[in-house]
């Protein structure tokens, strides 16, 4: 007789570790945002991978970083908290860049806040080292850490992913499944539409610019035709944020819709229609509303 399993497991790591590209593989689909700039992700996202009898929750994080705004320290807490409540954690690090400082804290803090948990560690990114410099690694942070086991990935490219997932599957409690058996994000449908914005816009700002805006679905309208209309507000900071964005004759800000919206349709499967506004907030970085609108807890902050 087969017995099921089902569990959390959270992914935590140093900005741009690459745990959002392990997360959608492991889902099989594009549940979080990835960029190639550092704190992308704001707040926990789960995604659902089936194996064999075990259905995986898998829990993405915020990055963690020495924060210094009132949403980095939201977002720091969000990430901690999110390896405080899973089953198993896994540490994701990068190959390349080796034990940094970052990680260094990051193991200081591990036993602390992952009491009695398995803590995995999955050095990513393997494709941009040589063996030798994997092997030398492992052997150091194995030595600053008792993890359960050590995994060599590459999120982007797929190696290794299966052999973590199985490990993780068996590590699992046993008891019934936490999702519907379709079920792959938990995420509402409109955050998913709001990331998918943000990720568009990080991706086509420059310096601060990301990490001075927030978006937000204000609208979703379900069209007879089986369409959707979808209205999101971004919020920046300053007069002369929303001109940047908009760029010469609003070519930035159509350009960013374009590609939102492409991805949309096909995260939905079916036509979208996206209306982009701008709004100058100043203070929007102080405001709960905006922080519970991304899932993140606004005292955190504090
Ligand atoms: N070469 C290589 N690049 C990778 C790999 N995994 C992820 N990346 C890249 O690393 C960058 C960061 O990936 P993310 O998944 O957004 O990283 P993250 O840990 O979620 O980052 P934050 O959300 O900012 O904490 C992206 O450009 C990815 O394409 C990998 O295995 N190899
Ligand atoms: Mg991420």
């Amino acid at each position: 007789m087969t017995e099921k399993r089902a569990g959390f497991v959270a992914l935590i790591g140093e900005p741009n570790a690459g745990k959002s590209t392990l997360l959608n593989r492991m889902v099989g689909a594009k549940v979080s945002i990835v960029t190639h700039k550092v704190q992308t992700t704001r707040a926990r996202i789960r995604g659902v991978s089936i194996e064999g009898d075990a259905q995986i929750v898998f829990v993405d994080t915020p990055g963690l970083f020495r924060p210094r705004r009132r949403l980095d320290r939201a977002m720091v807490a969000a990430a901690w908290n999110g390896a405080a409540d899973a089953d198993v954690v896994v540490l994701l690090i990068e190959a390349h860049r080796g034990v940094t400082e970052g990680v260094e804290a990051i193991v200081e803090g591990l036993d602390e806040r992952t009491k009695g948990r398995k803590v995995v560690l999955a050095v990513n990114k393997i494709d941009r080292v040589e063996a030798p410099v994997l092997l030398a690694l492992t052997r150091e942070m194995n030595e600053r850490f008792n993890f359960a086991e050590t995994f060599m990935i590459s999120a982007d490219k797929g190696h290794g992913v299966e052999d973590l997932k199985k490990w993780l599957a068996n590590e699992l409690p046993k008891g019934p499944w936490l999702y519907p058996e379709d079920q792959i994000a938990d995420l509402p449908m409109r955050m998913i539409a709001a990331e998918l914005t943000r990720e568009k816009l990080t991706l086509r700002l420059h310096q601060e610019l990301p990490y001075q805006l927030t978006v937000e679905t204000e609208g979703w309208e379900e069209r007879k035709d089986g369409s959707v209309k979808i209205d999101q507000i971004i919020y920046v900071v300053r007069d002369g944020h929303k001109g940047i964005l908009l760029g010469k004759k609003g070519e930035t800000i159509k350009s960013v819709s374009v590609a939102a919206r492409a991805e949309m349709i096909e995260f939905l499967g079916r036509n979208v229609h996206l209306f982009l506004k701008i709004k100058v907030r100043p203070n929007w970085l102080d405001e709960a509303e905006r922080y519970s609108e991304m899932g993140l807890n606004f005292s955190d902050g504090n």
